[in-house]
Parts: C-alpha cells; sequence; structure tokens
C-alpha cells in the first residue's frame, strides 16, 4: 500500500460534473492498484443520509456526516473521493478540520450555471424553475463557492480526461501517489 491516503472533496452545483470526474479519477486509481472508494448521492443519500432532505440544516447535516465518514475512510488509509453540491463553505470547513493538515483536498467543479441548466440531465433546473422542485441550489438556495480551493477545475473547459489528469498530476506533485 505504497500511497497517502487523502480525501478528494468535490464540490459544486448540481450538473457541474463532478460525479462524473469524481468516477473518472476513482476509475484511474483504481487501475493503478490504489485503495479508493468513492461517497456519493448513491451510496449515501439513499442509505446512511435517507432521513435527509435539502433544507439547510439537513445539507449541513448531511455533509457532516460524510465529512465524520470520509475520515473514517482516511483513517482505514484509503483515497476517498466525495461527490456532494456541499453549498455552505462554513460546512465544507469545518469538514477540512477533522483532517490533518495537507489531506483535505477540496476541488471545486466550477461550471457557470447557465452551462449546468443548459445541459440539465434529470431536468431538475427545469422543474425547480417551475416550482416543482423547491430549495434547488443555484435557483433558490444558495451556492457558496470555495475561495481558495486546492484545485479549480473549470468543467466547461476541460474534457474529463483533461480533469483526471490535472488531479492525479496534484496527487503526484503532492507525493499522495
Ligand atoms: C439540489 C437536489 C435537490 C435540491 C434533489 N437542491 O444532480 P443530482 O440531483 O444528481 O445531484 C443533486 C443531489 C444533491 O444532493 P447533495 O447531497 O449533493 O446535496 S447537498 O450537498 O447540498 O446536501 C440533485 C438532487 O440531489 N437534488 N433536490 N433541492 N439538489
Amino acid at each position: 500500500n505504497g500511497h497517502g491516503s487523502c480525501v478528494l472533496w468535490f464540490t459544486g452545483l448540481s450538473g457541474s460534473g463532478k460525479s462524473t470526474i469524481a468516477n473518472a479519477v476513482s476509475n484511474e486509481l483504481f487501475r493503478q492498484g490504489i485503495d479508493e472508494y468513492v461517497l456519493d448521492g448513491d451510496n449515501i443519500r439513499h442509505g446512511l443520509n435517507r432521513d435527509l432532505g435539502f433544507s439547510d440544516a439537513d445539507r449541513t447535516e448531511n455533509i457532516r456526516r460524510i465529512g465524520e465518514v470520509a475520515k473514517l475512510f482516511v483513517d482505514s488509509g484509503k483515497i476517498v473521493t466525495t461527490a456532494f453540491i456541499s453549498p455552505f463553505r462554513s460546512d465544507r470547513d469545518q469538514v477540512r478540520a477533522l483532517f490533518e493538515e495537507g489531506e483535505f483536498i477540496e476541488i471545486y467543479i466550477a461550471c457557470p450555471l447557465e452551462e449546468c441548466e443548459r445541459r440539465d440531465p434529470k431536468n431538475l433546473y427545469q422543474k425547480a424553475r417551475k416550482g416543482e422542485i423547491k430549495d434547488f441550489t443555484g435557483i433558490h438556495s444558495p451556492y457558496e463557492a470555495p475561495e481558495k480551493p486546492e484545485l479549480s477545475i473549470a468543467s466547461h473547459q476541460l474534457s474529463v480526461p483533461e480533469a483526471v489528469e490535472k488531479i492525479l498530476t496534484f496527487l503526484q506533485e503532492k507525493h499522495i501517489i
């Protein structure tokens, strides 16, 4: 197990590409024989956090629990990737505080709202605009962009392989992999 452990904490709007890029990074780490795991809506919001919705308080609790779970994975020696909107700066900073220096790598998937809304892969923005979903991030619930993320990925300008390359290069430079 010749690699460091850390959390790759993706943050960004719905439709920004967090899950796609997170899973592509995960696949590449796995291919390299690195011990990794992805936490995303599929395995967290449908299980551990199925009691939580999208009020500000529920999002805060969602992120708090995910941070604690991510810490367990890091303690077990893995590289853990998380793909949640995590819209509130203070929530992300509280998760950061759980980790040692250098272990929490915040990756901002920076994609303009207009582009996310144009993609709208699940028609959620359309539903939010019609009032069928309330408290939708970017429409009537805030997204606070990171001020000093370890990495910022302009996902509307980079291909997925280019984004993966940028993240892997960062991990190599920090001697994590
Ligand atoms: C934002 C919502 C909402 C509301 C349902 N606001 O594009 P998706 O579908 O697959 O990703 C979104 C996901 C966001 O869950 P997170 O756990 O990442 O959010 S947070 O970090 O803010 O707790 C979207 C879907 O859930 N979804 N309703 N109102 N996204």
